[in-house]
């Protein structure tokens, strides 16, 4: 919040910021003498959380750039810690790193604990609670999910549904794709775009609020956009996009610094542009999704007492050093889309440096709630200053795919190892000087150039703030 107050100038706005100051001061006072119910003064908290979207794509969201970055704060320097949908979207709802989650891959939703949860602690303090969309990837939708007041969830899967049988019965070998909505599993709406689903959702569950000013509520909207299948929504299906421009680490040239992974890996870059072209494409939906909630919320007079933050759950990477998809541990593998509103609390057209992650977004919540889990989560409140030097990024469980990695990267440096699956043991390491090698095409470690390696008293002690990373609990953690 200092940062924020720093970047605030107008008077009007600075009055806004002391009752907001005001209010958080006796939710701490409430919440020391064990009170723990949210007073009528919170905010509301939508969160929105795209699927697979890689970061700098807003430039096909202009109505998501207006309310969340002209009317709020973009975080320019935020991750994701586990870069992929099940892990991550664990790390979101718990506030906790995937080491400490237990949700490594996308199997593990049964290992998700709901009981430790942001949705559990803002049901427990009073909040209303919403999810539509996707949960947890594998969820079995016969299993309805707990702490929610009001629910409608499916799987990744096909953006349209084609309903043939009746209403009440979900037959996915006929195009049908199957939702549980509040405890009863059918298809989805026929012929309706994934993410209109959503905002009809949101919109039945903001009029059944607007009743009760007097309870807040948490509504995590969840659509699929824009993940495979990269299926447009009809009226976009061949909307113009913005043109592409290489970066320098497109199909990277000389990969022979890469760990074997990656050099063994060989994508199609026709196949990565008409990806990129279906996924933006996809996002304009999601564009439209987001303005229709928040019409609606303009309608029910919510919108300026609801903080909102957008996000994607992972990245993407489109062709950066020769990869597409996830979950890899360079720049725009990690680096994801993440921006934040709150009228006259949070500052609007600004830019935020920090180091902000996925695991902060549910201590975010937990502060303008006056909500306490039982043990710290691994996050920090973004309304807090940030003493965030360096990120942790890690991936701790695979079934397929990339090898075991985990990340520590300051301003300066990205310092990068891989672990043998059953050994643990290192197998490779990476290491970028990020200020003159901005685009990761060069690997020190790697170049077999020994004249430019870094000191190994370097080397051993990035190892070694790694190792104590990837153990981190609460307080201890990055
Ligand atoms: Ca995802
Ligand atoms: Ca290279
Ligand atoms: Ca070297």
């Amino acid at each position: 919040m200092v940062d924020m107050l720093l970047s605030m100038k107008r008077p009007a706005v600075t009055g806004s910021i002391f009752a907001a100051l005001c209010v958080l001061a006796a939710a701490v006072v409430i919440g020391l003498v064990g009170v723990a119910r949210a007073a009528p003064t919170s905010p509301n908290i939508l969160l929105i959380v795209t699927d697979d979207q890689t970061i700098n794509t807003l430039n096909v969201m202009p109505r998501t750039r207006r309310r969340f970055r002209l009317e709020g704060t973009q975080f320019k320097n935020a991750i994701d810690t586990t870069p992929l949908c099940c892990p991550s979207r664990a790390s979101i709802l718990s506030g906790r790193y995937s080491h400490n989650t237990g949700v490594k891959t996308n199997a593990d939703a049964p290992l998700f604990n709901q009981d430790d949860s942001l949705q559990r602690y803002l049901q427990d303090t009073g909040y209303k609670t919403a999810i539509f969309g996707k949960f947890l990837n594998d969820w079995n939708l016969d299993v309805s999910p707990t702490h929610w007041d009001s629910w409608a969830i499916w799987d990744n899967g096909p953006h349209y549904s084609f309903s043939t049988s009746t209403p009440t019965v979900c037959e996915p070998e006929a195009g049908e794709v199957c939702m549980n909505e509040n405890g009863v599993k059918k298809p989805r709406p026929s012929g309706v775009y994934e993410t209109s689903v959503v905002a009809s959702e949101a919109s039945t569950f903001i009029d059944s609020t607007e009743g009760n000013d007097n309870q807040p509520w948490f509504m995590y909207l969840v659509p699929t956009t824009p993940h495979s299948p990269f299926t447009p929504e009809t009226k976009y299906a061949s909307a113009p996009i913005p043109s592409f421009t290489a970066s320098p680490n497109y199909f990277e040239a000389d990969r022979s610094d890469k760990p074997p992974y990656v050099q063994a890996d060989s994508e199609d870059p026709a196949t990565v542009q008409a990806d990129r072209a279906a996924q933006l494409r996809m996002l304009m939906s999601a564009d439209d999704m987001v303005e229709q909630v928040f019409q609606k919320l303009d309608a029910a007079n919510e919108t300026r007492d609801t903080l909102a933050i957008f996000m994607s759950d992972n990245s993407y990477l489109w062709g950066e050093h020769g990869l597409e998809a996830k979950p890899y541990p360079y720049t725009y593998g990690v680096k994801v889309p993440m921006l934040m509103r709150w009228p006259g609390h949070v500052a609007a057209k600004t830019v935020d440096p920090r180091f902000a992650a996925n695991v902060d977004i549910a201590p975010t919540a937990m502060q303008i709630a006056n909500a306490t889990p039982p043990t710290p989560m691994d996050g920090r409140s973004l309304l807090q200053p940030s003493t965030r030097t360096r990120w942790l990024a890690e991936r701790v469980g695979r079934n397929g795919g990339p090898p075991l990695w985990a990340q520590t990267r300051t301003n300066s440096v990205e310092y990068t190892e891989y672990y043998d699956d059953v050994t643990g043991q290192i197998t490779f390491r990476e290491y970028y000087d990020l200020n003159s090698d901005p685009w990761e095409l060069t690997n020190l470690l790697g170049d077999g150039n020994p004249s430019n390696d870094p000191s190994p008293a370097e080397i051993s002690g990035l190892s070694a703030q790694l190792a104590s990373d990837r153990a981190c609990t609460g307080v201890t953690c990055p």
